[in-house]
């Protein structure tokens, strides 16, 4: 089971006749965002492997759109990974993720494309930040050192959305998911985010009597996680906007800036009593305080994209049993 979605909604209205380019389909987030609208019906779908198109190429994405016409991009691609990666590739996250934003958006403009979706991520935000963070936080206070790289890149993409908005006069938004996971998550345990490592090394514990499951840190960060589904339903949403409602929030003062998130964190222990939950596991736990907690606690305000009339429908709980179900499935379980 893949990307299991929310298909009895409908796609929303402006979306009709729509031509939407998915970079990144074979992603996390862009895979349910691809699913997500093909289970809603959406017509012309246009998406790319990166063998295929390499999106920090300008000639090639200029040749690309060019052809292909979409009338909306959403930008899912890009360099991603939990905090380890972060810290061990930092020239692979800024350098990657700066050529994408500036390709794709401002080929994006040339092309003619008047709606985009851009994706950042809650690290965007400074490391000590009045929680919940409200999108006005934006270059309020200093970033957390263990992805600043990563952060600093995706914040150039949500200024070029706002620059080119308004020179241009484009309709670009940049989402804001808290962490995210789902089927076809990154299971790699060196690379990978929280949830998709410690689903994984649970798992393989609960095979093994008195194997020892060692999760990083200290557990007492607290992450706020969303499923994957839910959040191709907020960027459907937001792309689907009618163009009325997305002037008056692109009319404000400040950037074009929507978090997504389900409102609730918990600590990284406790994510891990429920995973051994779902997965059925009694065995013995270790902390490695050695490995980096990263920042202290990143709770997104989502007033904003809930008054819009977005909210998640699958509890975390229920994400994590989706997960396993599809890891159990996937090569990473061989
Ligand atoms: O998900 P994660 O790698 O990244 O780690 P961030 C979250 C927390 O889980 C940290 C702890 O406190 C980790 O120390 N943790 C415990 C583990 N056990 C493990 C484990 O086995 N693997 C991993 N990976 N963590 C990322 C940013 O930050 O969040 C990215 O680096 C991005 O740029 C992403 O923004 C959403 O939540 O700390």
């Amino acid at each position: 089971m893949q990307n299991r979605s929310a298909s009895d909604e409908p796609l929303p209205a402006g979306l009709d006749g729509a031509r939407v380019f998915v970079a990144g389909h074979r992603g996390l987030v862009g895979s349910a965002v691809l699913g997500e609208l093909e289970a809603r019906g959406a017509a012309a779908l246009v998406t790319r492997t990166h063998a295929e198109l390499d999106l920090t190429d300008p000639a090639a994405v200029r040749c690309f759109l060019g052809r292909e016409r979409p009338t909306h991009i959403v930008v899912c691609a890009a360099r991603v990974g939990g905090i380890a990666a972060n810290m061990r590739y930092p020239a692979e996250f800024a350098r990657t993720n700066l050529a994408i934003a500036s390709t794709v958006i401002h080929e994006a403009w040339r092309a003619g494309v008047r709606d985009l979706v851009y994706l950042a991520s809650s690290c965007i935000y400074p490391r000590e930040c009045p929680q919940p963070i409200g999108e006005d936080a934006l270059l309020a206070g200093p970033l957390e050192p263990t992805n600043r790289p990563y952060a600093v890149a995706k914040i150039a993409g949500i200024e070029m959305c706002w620059a080119y908005n308004r020179q241009y006069g484009t309709r670009y938004v940049a989402l804001m998911p808290c962490n995210l996971f789902g089927p076809r998550d990154n299971f790699d345990l060196e690379t990978s985010h929280v949830l998709p490592a410690l689903l994984r090394k649970v798992h393989e514990a609960s095979r093994q009597p008195g194997a020892v499951v060692r999760a990083w840190g200290t557990g007492r960060p607290r992450r706020e996680f969303l499923y994957s589904a839910d959040m191709a339903r907020a960027v459907v949403h937001v792309a689907g906007l009618e163009p009325a409602r997305l002037a008056a929030l692109l009319d404000g003062d400040g950037p074009p800036l929507i978090n997504v998130g389900s409102g609730e964190d918990i600590t990284i222990a406790e994510l891990l009593d429920l995973i051994r939950d779902v997965v059925g596991h009694r065995g013995p736990v270790e902390w490695d305080p050695s490995r980096p907690d990263g920042t202290p606690r990143k709770l997104l305000d989502v007033t904003r994209i809930r008054a819009l009339g977005w909210s998640p429908r699958v509890s975390l709980r229920e994400g994590i049993e989706r997960c396993y179900e599809a890891f159990l499935a996937s090569d990473w379980a061989r």
